[in-house]
């Protein structure tokens, strides 16, 4: 991490537990730039998160007021944190598992009640830190812990869920698209009412180690192979897409 970002970590800190390549590394530093480019107050903020390896990202690493809560009750703390303390700037940043799945009620009805949240969900389409179990937004026919013989479910589109539930800005990106995630982070955080970003983060350790992606590099390939700028799809097939993630801002009427 670079010097002028290690105000932001909690002294004394050191490593950090996340495996080698693991996206959700990537992830951290892109959210601590974003602060930093907009300068703001660590101690205006509240970070909230889960239970996972992304709710690991707060804390213990941010220098800052951190509530690690229970597995799915990220955005039930955050809320009420909000109501005590409406001036509070509140991110809450967590898994998919976390967030939705166990927690999947309370990211739709937080979205539905427009509560003034940033909202940053790591998508590693696993439970990563449990030992790699398939969840809601496993993909169609990968191989998990739990789906030897590939997940017969569809996943979740969640940004399409969490925009229909109500959110005001709703956008994905990979951290395979580092300045295009910052800038929407950044967005996210100026944003007033529910903001969510889908962060697409690979996980080798319990995705690419079981769905032939051997290295970490290989994940991050294959991720950036599949991402696909909203505007760059609009001329694709519904074939040519099947394979495809789209990525982007989904704030029209039409998204
Ligand atoms: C009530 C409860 N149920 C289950 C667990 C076990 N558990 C801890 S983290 C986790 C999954 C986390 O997955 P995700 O949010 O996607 O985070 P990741 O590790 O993939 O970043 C599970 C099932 C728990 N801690 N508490
Ligand atoms: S298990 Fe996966 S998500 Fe968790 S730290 Fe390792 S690579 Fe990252
Ligand atoms: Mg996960």
């Amino acid at each position: 991490m670079v010097k002028d970002l290690e105000q932001y970590l909690r002294p004394g800190i050191g490593v950090t537990t996340y495996c080698p390549g693991c996206g959700e590394a990537i992830l951290m530093g892109l959210i601590l730039r974003a602060i930093d480019d907009l300068q703001l107050n660590m101690d205006d903020m509240l970070f909230v998160s889960g239970i996972g390896c992304a709710g690991w990202i707060p804390s213990p690493h941010f220098n800052a007021d951190t509530l690690h809560t229970l597995h799915g009750r990220a955005l039930a703390f955050a809320t009420g944190a909000k109501m005590a303390n409406p001036k509070l700037n509140i991110m809450v940043i967590s898994g998919d598992g976390d967030l939705a799945d166990i927690g999947g009620n309370h990211l739709i009805h937080a979205a539905r009640r427009n509560i003034d949240l940033t909202v940053i969900c790591a998508n590693n389409m696993i439970y990563g830190m449990t030992g790699g179990q398939a969840c809601s937004t496993t993909p169609l026919d990968a191989f998990t812990q739990t789906t030897l013989q590939g997940n017969p479910y569809r996943p979740f589109d969640l940004s399409k869920l969490v925009k229909a539930a109500g959110a005001v800005y709703v956008a994905r990106y990979s951290v395979t698209q580092p300045f295009a995630l910052m800038n929407s982070i950044k967005k996210a955080l100026q944003t007033k009412g529910f903001s969510f970003i889908e962060a697409l983060t690979p996980c080798p350790i319990q995705f690419g180690r079981r769905n032939q992606l051997d290295t970490p590099a290989d994940m991050l390939k294959a991720l950036a192979s599949k991402c696909i700028m909203k505007g760059d799809a609009g001329g694709l097939s519904s074939e040519e897409l099947a394979d495809k993630i789209i990525t982007g801002e989904f704030t029209d009427e039409a998204d």
